[in-house]
Formats: structure tokens, sequence, C-alpha cells
């Protein structure tokens, strides 16, 4: 027996018995394996564009997506001052390496600087009673979102095709099923409006332009979305496209729920991303921890769901036009500490790089151990 084994290693020690990671150059590329359907994307940081990981995201995927720092805080952190380190960053390496970029995202109501917010004597614009102040504020606040539109798309039209305009806009629980964020509370739908506008004007007639949303597979919630954009496009709103987050896990949803949504939505003659797929492999109530011995049996029902997935997705390549992980191997991904602090392992590659039983069920089945 290995003698790691026979003592009850602390947690650290476990840790450190495992191999070093690395990037295994003797296994198809990803993005090879898909050429015929769509392209593969990863969410990256800055940081990630180099070493190992940039190996890895070489060899395996040609689109990437900034995880945090193209995010409106990220690029302006206040009125009029723009932060285009990172995200220039993540531009470059995709070029360099022969990748295309997508764009995430121009509005959303989380990581958003509070100053958008605030009419010129610096009171938070929700607060507002006056009717009058209130049609300056809404101005205000349109005009600002247009500059940050433009701004942003006219900057990199030439290097991004494809947009996040607006991510997150509705939620069922919320009045009318649009989240009431202060963008709503502010202006209605004008400010989802005005974006896309915005960013039709600056980007030209090639930009796709995206809706993203998470639970897109829920009836009641892609049923509110849909009404929305369908009155849009009644009103003359340049939308290309659907992006379907795609956050799911081992038990659900059903891969029928997240295709059907794709249907619909393509019937409107809109295309459909998967803009942020990965799998759990907790349910969402499990307050268990894996640790770093994440069960046999756990990794084969994660493997066999992405095969079904990723079988639909290649079934429907015509309504389908790009598939992209929220990150591209265990050792980084949001869900580690969401809903809780707990091992999580999304991803095709593990904490050291390795293909997991999942790449090989994406890639070749045959080979699944
Ligand atoms: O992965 C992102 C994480 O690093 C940030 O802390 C978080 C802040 O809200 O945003 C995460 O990305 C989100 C994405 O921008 C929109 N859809 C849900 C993603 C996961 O929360």
């Amino acid at each position: 027996m290995d003698p790691i084994e026979q003592t009850a290693a602390p947690e650290e020690e476990k840790e450190r018995a495992l191999p070093e990671p690395s990037v295994q150059t003797d296994i198809p590329s990803l993005m090879e394996s898909y050429a015929d359907y769509f392209p593969i994307g990863a969410a990256v940081e800055p940081f990630q564009t180099t070493g190992l990981k940039a190996e890895l995201l070489k060899k395996h995927v040609n689109w990437l997506v900034a995880e945090n720092v193209m995010k409106p805080d990220a690029i302006q952190p206040a009125e009029g001052s723009f932060n285009w380190e990172n995200a220039d960053r993540i531009v470059k390496f995709a070029k360099e390496s022969g990748m295309e970029v997508r764009f995430h995202a121009l509005i959303w109501h989380s990581q958003v600087g509070a100053w958008f917010f605030k009419d010129a004597d610096g009171k938070p614009m929700v607060d507002e009673t006056d009717p009058g102040k209130r049609v300056a504020n809404k101005k205000l606040l349109l005009e600002r979102l247009d500059t940050h539109v433009r701004t942003i798309v006219g900057r990199y039209k030439d290097d991004i095709q494809s947009w996040d305009v607006v991510n997150e806009v509705i939620e069922p629980g919320d009045p009318g099923g649009m989240r009431a964020s202060d963008w709503y509370k502010i202006t209605g739908t004008d400010y989802i409006e005005t974006a896309f506008r915005a960013a039709r004007e600056a980007g030209g007639p090639d930009a796709k332009l995206y809706i993203n949303d998470y639970g897109t597979d829920n009836p009641v919630k892609r049923d509110r979305l849909y009404e929305l954009v369908k009155e849009m496009l009644a009103n003359g709103v340049p939308i290309d496209g659907v992006g379907h987050q795609t956050h799911i896990g081992i038990l659900g949803p059903t891969v029928d729920s997240i295709i059907d949504s794709m249907q619909k939505f393509s019937e409107l003659g809109l295309d459909n991303l998967v803009t942020e797929l990965d799998m759990s492999i907790y349910a969402w109530n499990d307050r268990r921890d894996f640790g770093a011995d994440i069960p046999a049996d756990v990794l084969k029902k994660q493997a066999d769901r992405y095969r079904e997935l990723f079988e639909a997705f290649k079934a429907n390549k015509d309504i389908l036009s790009g598939v992209v992980f929220w990150g591209i191997a265990d050792d980084h991904t949001w869900l580690s500490s969401f809903p809780v602090k707990r091992t999580e392992a999304p991803f095709l590659f593990d904490k050291q790089l390795q293909a997991k039983p999942a790449f090989w069920a994406v890639v070749d089945p045959s080979k699944l151990p």
C-alpha cells in the first residue's frame, strides 16, 4: 500500500502528495474535436494568460472571455476614468494565440460603479421623489450608459465581434419579472434598449449583440425573457441572440430543457450561445465537501452528463454558435466559494490540469476509463 494512504494524512499533506500540474500534449485538442460544430471558449483572468494555464488554453480553446476585467466597475471605476490595461492583456493574448474574444459584459446590475446612479448632487437617484428630477436623472443615467457602451465598443470593435450587451435583466421574483435593479428602477426597460442601440451604432452591422442570463432553461424565466426580446425586436432594437449562461449541476436541469429554450429563441430568428458553462458536482442543497477525493461515481456522473449535453449541442449546431466554459480547469472556479466554500470540480480538466472523465466523454467516449 502507498505509505501516504496508510496514515490519516492531514488535508494539506494529501494536497502536497498530488502531482505537479502539467499540460498533456498527447491528448486531442478540445477545440479541434469541435471544429465542425462551433468554437469552444473559456473565461479567464489576466494572470491566466501566462505559464501552464496559457498553454492549456492555447491547446484546447479558440475563444476567450474575461471572467471579471471587462465588467463595468473594472473598465470605468469612476466617471470618465477608463482602465484598459487588464482588458487589453486578454485581447493581446488572444490575438497572439489566434483566438477570438467575446465581451462580458457592457451593462450589469452587479460589479458596476455606484457613481452611475448618483445625481449631480451625489444623491442616489433611486431615492428621488420629485417627478421633474426623476426625469432629469433618467436622462443623465442613459447618457452615462451610452458613453460607457460607445467608448468600449468603439475601442474594441476591430478585435471583438461578440458582445454581452446586458446581463441578467430578468428576475421572475421581481415585479413584472424584470430585475428591480437601479437601472430598471430609474429607466424602466429603456436602459436595455439604449445599450443595444448604442452598441450597434458603435460596433456596426457585424457586431453580434447578446442578451445574457442564467436559468434560461426555467420555463418561467425563459418565457419572460422571450416576451421582452420579442417586444424589443418589434421596436427595432438590434438584438442578435441570447447568451445562455448554463451554470448547471450533475443533477439538473435536464438537457432537453436547455435545448428547448434555444429552440424557442431561434424561432424569433435569434442566435444562441452557451456563455458560462460549468457543472457543479454537488446538489444545490448538499453541504458536503468531497475535499481532494472526489468519488469516482461522481466524476462518472459528471462525464455522462457532459456527454449527453455535448451530443445535444452538436445535434443543434444550426441554432447554437458557440460554447464557452466559465473557466478551464478545476483549480479556478467561482463555485469553490458559492453557494458555500467547498471543493468544486466543474470542468473537463482537474486541478493538475489533467483531462478528467468528462473530457473524454465529450472528445472520445471510447477512451473513457
Ligand atoms: O466568476 C465571477 C466571479 O469571479 C465574480 O466574483 C462574480 C461577481 O459577481 O462574478 C462571477 O461571474 C459571473 C458572471 O459575471 C455573470 N454570471 C454569473 C457568473 C458567476 O457568478
